[in-house]
């Protein structure tokens, strides 16, 4: 028990409701997030390989970094409130579709569509909803691919399928993402229109430089290999 509370604490849940759950319900939540965190490790494999078959063919990585997070408590607990569901184990695994998070970090736009391609087509994966936000930016001027997957993951006595958000995105298109985040959470600012506009100036330059960046890449590509 003390395990299980010391956990919620550092995930930054001071909330007797929670504790008031008991033992077993504690359990189950552990459990759940656990679950998550697997699934996050067997997709973050599934991109490792990628990366590397792709470096032995073409020289290069095509994946900058990879980031995973399961989404805190208190997060996961106001979601499920703004979207009036109750804040229970099942509620988490039916409404919820971000609690297992990933962020691929690619060089080029291309390496975004072309690691999301080859992910879909594994035989284990099913995708549950896509979110292109490249070719459509949100009104932020915020960029990404967002794929929710669904892979099952291989417990000792049962094969459990889980969902997985992930987020793939250029360098630039992360860069802006880190910077608007930071300045837009900032405690007792809030941004003017003026600032937004600017911030989606800085977007739209963004994307100039991803577009330039993979032309050049193509051109390089195209010299190397005629
Ligand atoms: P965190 O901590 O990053 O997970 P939903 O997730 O269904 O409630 P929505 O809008 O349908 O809401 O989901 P969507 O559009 O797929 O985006 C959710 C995530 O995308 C956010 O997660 C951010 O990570 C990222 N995102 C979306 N829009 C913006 C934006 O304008 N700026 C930045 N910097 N990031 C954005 P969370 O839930 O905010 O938190």
């Amino acid at each position: 028990m003390k395990d299980i509370e010391k956990n919620l604490e550092n995930n930054f849940l001071i909330s007797d409701e929670v504790l008031k759950w008991g033992k077993p319900y504690l359990d189950n939540f552990s459990r759940l997030m656990t679950y998550y965190k697997c699934a996050t490790m067997e997709i973050e494999t599934k991109f490792n390989v990628l990366n590397e078959e792709f470096a032995l063919q073409h020289d290069r990585n095509p994946i900058n970094s990879i980031k995973s997070r399961i989404k805190k408590p208190i997060s996961i607990k106001e979601k499920l409130e703004k979207n009036k569901y109750p804040f229970t184990v099942e509620s988490i695994e039916k409404y919820l579709n971000d609690v297992a998070g990933l962020r691929v970090v690619c060089s080029f736009t291309d390496d975004v569509y072309m690691l999301a391609d080859a992910l879909l087509k594994q035989d284990d994966i099913t995708l549950v909803e896509k979110k292109d936000y490249i070719k459509e930016p949100k009104s932020s001027g915020y960029r990404s691919l967002h794929l929710i997957v669904e892979i099952p993951i291989f417990l000792s006595n049962e094969k459990k399928m889980m969902k997985v958000e992930i987020q793939l995105r250029t360098i630039a298109m992360d860069f802006w993402a880190t910077i608007e985040h930071q300045l837009k959470y900032k405690k007792n600012f809030r941004l003017t229109k003026k600032m937004e506009r600017e911030l989606f100036m800085c977007a739209q330059i963004s994307s100039h430089l991803d577009e330039k960046m993979n032309s050049l890449k193509k051109i390089i590509q195209e010299s190397s290999n005629p």
